[in-house]
């Protein structure tokens, strides 16, 4: 897969060369590249935003900046296929089933904006051109920029292809994974320490008493700290044993 980065802060995606995404660009898996925006702006102070119409506080990323940049970028048409992700704290939210549809992606290109955002006809633009345009918040909070989106969205999709993570089964029963509830307590050794034992069931060797203590444990803590992935589960997946936990 292919990833282009745009930004007026290029050293903020330089934590992309550490760890298993630094990995999988050294050999290849990865082809992430990472862009100063300012390089397309055209004035002797190579200005990239200017005040809003319409009053207000801020400044707004000036959209012939991000055309030329986003054209350049994003190439010839008959490169194939690519998306467009726009991080903003206004877009739809990014999550493990947004992560899971753009890694089939060939390619994405990430337009971090900084201040109040980039002005509104650049999405508009690139989806009028036939362009997947994904606006896209990582939660319910306010950033700087998108820069941090950019580095999230970046390990969340790499992850996911082929070969980047060592064992695969890893992917398998996660938080955010295909069972819809949070990962169950994890423990090692030793078997004691601080006076804290590890759960009985774990230490059993019995491997259906072992996922019915998961199962439980996730169940639980779900329901604890996340009652809305609870009912999102559909009802059908719950059995009978679950309903009691
Ligand atoms: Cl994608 N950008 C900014 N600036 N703030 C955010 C965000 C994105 N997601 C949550 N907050």
């Amino acid at each position: 897969m292919r990833v282009d980065v745009v930004s007026i802060f290029p050293d903020y995606l330089a934590p992309l060369e550490l760890s298993l995404v630094g990995k999988a660009r050294r050999t290849g898996l990865l082809d992430l590249r990472v862009h100063d925006l300012r390089d397309w702006a055209t004035d002797r102070h190579r200005t990239v935003d200017d005040t809003p119409f319409g009053g207000g506080a801020g400044m707004v990323m000036r959209p012939d900046v991000w055309g030329r940049a986003l054209d350049d970028v994003l190439g010839d048409a008959d490169d194939g296929p690519v998306r467009l992700v726009i991080p903003t704290p206004s877009g739809e939210v990014f999550t493990q089933r947004t992560a899971e549809a753009w890694a089939q992606d060939e390619r994405l290109v990430i337009a971090c904006g900084r201040y109040e955002g980039i002005d509104a006809r650049v999405a508009e633009r690139y989806r009028e051109r036939g362009v997947a345009v994904s606006e896209v918040s990582i939660g319910d909070y306010v950033l700087n920029g998108g820069e941090v989106a950019a580095l999230v969205v970046v390990e969340a999709v790499g992850r996911l292809l082929p070969g980047v993570v060592g064992n695969p089964e890893s992917l398998v029963e996660e938080s955010h994974g295909a069972a819809g509830l949070l990962e169950y307590p994890v423990y090692t050794k030793p078997p004691a320490w601080e006076g804290l034992e590890v759960p009985e069931a774990l230490l059993s060797g019995h491997h259906a008493r072992i996922a019915r203590w998961r199962r439980d444990r996730a169940l639980e803590r779900t329901a604890a700290r996340r009652p809305d992935l609870l009912d999102a589960l559909a009802a059908d997946t719950l059995d009978a044993h679950d309903r009691e936990v």
